[in-house]
């Protein structure tokens, strides 16, 4: 060992503490800079006498290498923990599934509403849409309500602040029938006078509102109500004609249905329709599906139509609880919360 063994060591040492490539820079300059530690031995030389100045000569270009060499290996490590850290925090999950634009779907309730569309109009019916926000006179007074029906509450119908031309609220419809209405007085117009009018079939499938909230009713709910209006239909029209469609709906012809007498001030004689499968899981229970009558004579006037001639029939259905019985779900809730883990099944 030679006096400048601890030199070297010290080199070691302080360019392991060095962290930063500006920390080794510095420790590199306190031993290899213009007055460092070597510079200072390799000045001290030339006070040597010759032969002894080759000797210590090379010794210290020896320590000097070997502080170059310890030096550039501390470099390397760090760089190398730099561009560790770098990738680290670069890193990519190559299992991760890809970012992809995602393609859409219906809505479960669009889906059933097309479904509903399709096979009403395979049977000839017509589907109208029209304004949600309606007048007192096409919500209720043309559709038989009483002035003092709880249906014209506020604790049942949402009101808008604002008044038609009569001075009565506006409202946002709590049914479709004032577009059964509206397109029944649209129709008789359109064949005032003429010797036949074509019977009227149509459905009115959209969003309704009313004051109402649980896990089996929302304050915004879609119903599908259907018309037929002519001057020889009957309730075994009605009956055919849902049953046809509710098989169609379901995709099965296992499946009964009955009607059983009830109430609705637009109808006379009322009726709610129920069905039961016959097979799967729903078997062997009645299931209210929806609601149904003749079309109360004072209606069919308010449809522009002489109730001596025409007669009607009528059906309501809730879009959103055939959905449910359809694909099987158990909470109306799940179809407002937009939540995808439930939406992307019905794709
Ligand atoms: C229902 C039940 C029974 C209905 C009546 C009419 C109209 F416009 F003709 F008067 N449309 N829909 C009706 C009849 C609706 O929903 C439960």
């Amino acid at each position: 060992m030679n006096d400048l063994e601890p030199l070297v060591q010290e080199a070691h040492a302080d360019f392991a503490q060095a962290v930063t490539p500006a920390d080794l820079e510095n420790a590199k300059a306190r031993f290899l800079g213009k007055s460092g530690r070597i510079t200072e031995q390799l000045k001290a030389l030339g006070a040597l006498a010759p032969d002894e100045k080759k000797a210590r000569g090379a010794l210290i270009n020896a320590a000097k290498q070997q502080i170059e060499a310890a030096l550039n290996a501390r470099r390397e490590a760090l760089a190398h923990a730099e561009l560790q850290t770098q990738l680290e925090g670069e890193a990519l999950d190559v299992s991760l599934p890809g970012r992809q634009r995602g393609s859409g779907g219906l809505h479960p309730i669009s889906r059933a509403r097309e479904r509903i569309e399709a096979i009403f109009g395979s049977m000839g019916f017509d589907v109208a849409d029209g304004p949600e926000i309606e007048t007192d006179w096409y919500s209720f007074t043309a559709l038989n309500n009483p002035e003092n029906h709880p249906a014209r509450s506020m604790q049942d119908t949402f009101y808008v602040d604002m008044k038609d031309e009569h001075g009565a609220w506006l409202n946002l419809r709590p049914h479709t029938s004032p577009m059964q209405v509206r397109y029944a007085r649209a129709h008789a117009k359109k064949y005032e006078g003429a010797a036949v009018m074509p019977d009227i079939r149509v459905i009115a499938p959209g969003r309704t509102y009313r004051v109402d909230s649980d896990a089996t009713h929302s304050p915004m709910f879609h119903q599908v109500e259907g018309l037929w209006v002519g001057e020889n239909v009957s309730f075994k029209d009605l009956k055919a004609m849902y049953l046809d469609f509710i098989r169609a709906f379901f995709e099965t012809d296992e499946l009964k249905l009955r009607f059983r007498p009830s109430y609705f001030p637009f109808t006379e004689p009322s009726a709610e329709i129920d069905i039961m499968f016959e097979r799967g899981p729903l078997k062997g229970r009645w299931l209210e599906v929806s609601g149904s009558g003749q079309v109360h004579p004072q209606v069919i006037r308010n449809m522009g139509l002489d109730p001596e001639r025409y007669i009607g029939f009528a059906f309501g259905s809730g879009i959103d609880r055939l959905a449910m019985l359809r694909y099987g779900i158990s909470d109306l809730r799940l179809f407002f919360d937009g939540d995808l883990r439930f939406l992307n099944q019905f794709e």
